[in-house]
């Protein structure tokens, strides 16, 4: 069951890495071993919204798998890594239970419509131009954290935010 939804979603991020493609690259990068994280960013969120999605690209430069198993914030009761899919014409999105596996010499791109970590309880309203401390958990690379750049509240992608403006701000990221 497991491999015919990953398979699924292959096809489904295929297709959004195509579309992410055209965004503006980011020049910073987050390292930790073999994991490198970049396009870090969150949607803004409505005033009183307790749940928001963040996003990035994670590339395994490593030869052997390793797999995204959780993530957590000070600004959230919790973070899930979430999977969404059209399934009969409806979204649906669910949490993946077993982890976000990121193979080998590839990279996994979560991005609205996709794969994406699923912030709850939030406890302050996210706005557009603040930075987002959120530590990530891989099973072998541990605990990285990264500082998510929040975009407008209908961003698709890093520096393609809502009303046009550019965000291409330097992120202060200490390892
Ligand atoms: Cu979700």
């Amino acid at each position: 069951m497991q491999f015919r939804e990953l398979t699924l979603l292959s096809i489904a991020c295929a297709f959004l890495a195509a579309y992410v493609a055209t965004a503006p690259a980011r020049a910073d990068e987050v390292k930790a071993g073999d994991i490198a994280i970049s396009q870090a960013w969150s949607r803004a969120t409505p005033n009183g919204a307790k749940i928001g999605g963040s996003y990035l690209t994670i590339e395994n430069k490593g030869t052997a798998p390793d797999k995204l198993i959780g993530a957590s914030s000070d600004a959230a009761g919790s973070i899930q890594v979430h999977e969404m899919s059209m399934s009969g014409g409806t979204m649906k999105m669910r949490p993946l239970e077993s982890g976000l596996t990121i193979e080998p010499g590839k990279a996994v791109k979560l991005a609205p419509g996709g794969y994406h970590l699923m912030m709850m309880e939030l406890k302050n309203q996210l706005k557009q131009g603040d930075k987002l401390a959120i530590t990530l958990e891989f099973e072998k690379a541990g605990k990285v954290p990264v500082s998510f750049d929040v975009m407008g509240v209908g961003a698709q992608a890093p520096g393609a935010d809502a009303g046009g403006k550019m965000q291409m701000k330097k992120m202060d990221m200490k390892m």
